[in-house]
């Protein structure tokens, strides 16, 4: 019997996989991610291509540790920090026992985005085990739809498992756990069962923040924008100071960032501090500067701090 972080088990039924989360920008990963941990983890917003890198989500279900892998949406990449989101969630796929495919089922049909990972999928993974999540059945006004969805994606592929689930509710999603923790391969645990995912703090910080310019900020801003992690300093008391740069591509930019009197800048960090008080149980006082870096995207700099890799 080993114990690892208070929990008892004997590592002859352990059992372990990761799990990739793969669908077009949008359709809800992100959530899923999330829904699946039961913790804020993964940012979220309502425009596509948030998710910018790979991040885990560490399940423990009995004696199954389950790896949730978010991955960026796969999308016809242009710009460099594209190329880079769309090798990141191709590479989650690498890496999966199980591939979950997450479809928007209030995304109009038939949904070329998701047959093209698809394709990719059974030509690039053909032993691997693809599971259907029709994500969103909350928001689906028109049930009778859902059938045919289902029957055009079945004609595509046979996938092993189907679900329907909200993401945002959490509606059937405990099934998915119950079946893959039946379904992990025989394994010993690869990380601390108390562990619930492998992003640093100061990353989460950083993806916080830009969870903000993507809920605050209209239009194109947010795909100009990054933000990294400058300082951290922890207190005796418990509380944190955190020092943030916003960096954007031009001038105009930073002028809507910082916003009349700096009013825009200040809700942004208003936003951005209360949820970092959520995700780590400590206060943090929050200091953002905003800076232009014209070619931020081409320094490789930018996406080794994500775990990124600048693709040529
Ligand atoms: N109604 C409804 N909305 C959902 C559900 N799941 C996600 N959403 C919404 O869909 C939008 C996109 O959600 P995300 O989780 O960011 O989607 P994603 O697939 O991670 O997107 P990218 O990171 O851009 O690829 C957000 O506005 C979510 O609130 C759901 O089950 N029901
Ligand atoms: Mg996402």
């Amino acid at each position: 019997m080993a114990e690892t972080g208070g929990r008892m088990s004997d590592s002859n039924n352990q059992s372990c996989g990761y799990v990739t989360l793969l669908g077009v920008p949008n359709a809800g990963k992100s959530t899923l991610l999330n829904q699946l941990v039961g913790q804020k983890l993964a940012i979220v917003s309502a425009k596509p291509q948030t998710t910018r890198a790979r991040m885990l989500g560490i399940v423990m279900e009995a004696d199954a540790q389950i790896i949730f892998v978010d991955t960026p949406g796969i999308f016809t990449p242009k710009k460099p920090i594209e190329k880079a989101m769309v090798g990141a969630a191709w590479g989650g796929a690498d890496d999966a026992d199980i591939i979950l495919l997450v479809v928007d089922v209030t995304h109009r049909q038939p949904d070329s985005g998701t047959q093209e990972i698809l394709q990719h999928v059974k030509h690039a993974h053909k032993d691997k085990p693809v599971w259907l999540v029709l994500n969103k059945v909350d928001a689906a006004t028109n049930k009778g739809r859902l059938l045919p969805i289902i029957e055009a994606m079945h004609k595509e592929h046979v996938f092993a498992e189907t679900f329907l689930v909200s993401a945002k509710s959490g509606e059937g999603v405990k099934d998915i756990i119950a079946k893959l923790a039946s379904a992990m391969p025989k394994s010993p645990w690869l990380y601390d069962p108390e562990q619930i995912t492998d992003m640093p703090e100061r990353v989460m910080a950083a993806e916080i923040t830009r969870e903000q310019l993507f809920v605050q900020l209209s239009q194109e801003l947010p795909y100009s924008a990054t933000v990294e992690t400058d300082a951290w300093e922890q207190f005796d008391n418990g509380e944190a100071k955190v020092t943030q740069t916003i960096f954007v591509e031009r001038d105009g930019q930073k002028a809507i960032v910082i916003g009349k009197g700096g009013e825009q800048l200040k809700a942004i960090g208003a936003a951005a501090r209360t949820e970092m008080a959520t995700a780590f149980g400590f206060k943090v006082h929050l200091f953002l500067h905003v800076k232009v870096k014209e070619d931020w995207q081409n320094h490789k700099e930018f996406y080794e701090s994500r775990g990124l890799t600048k693709q040529d």
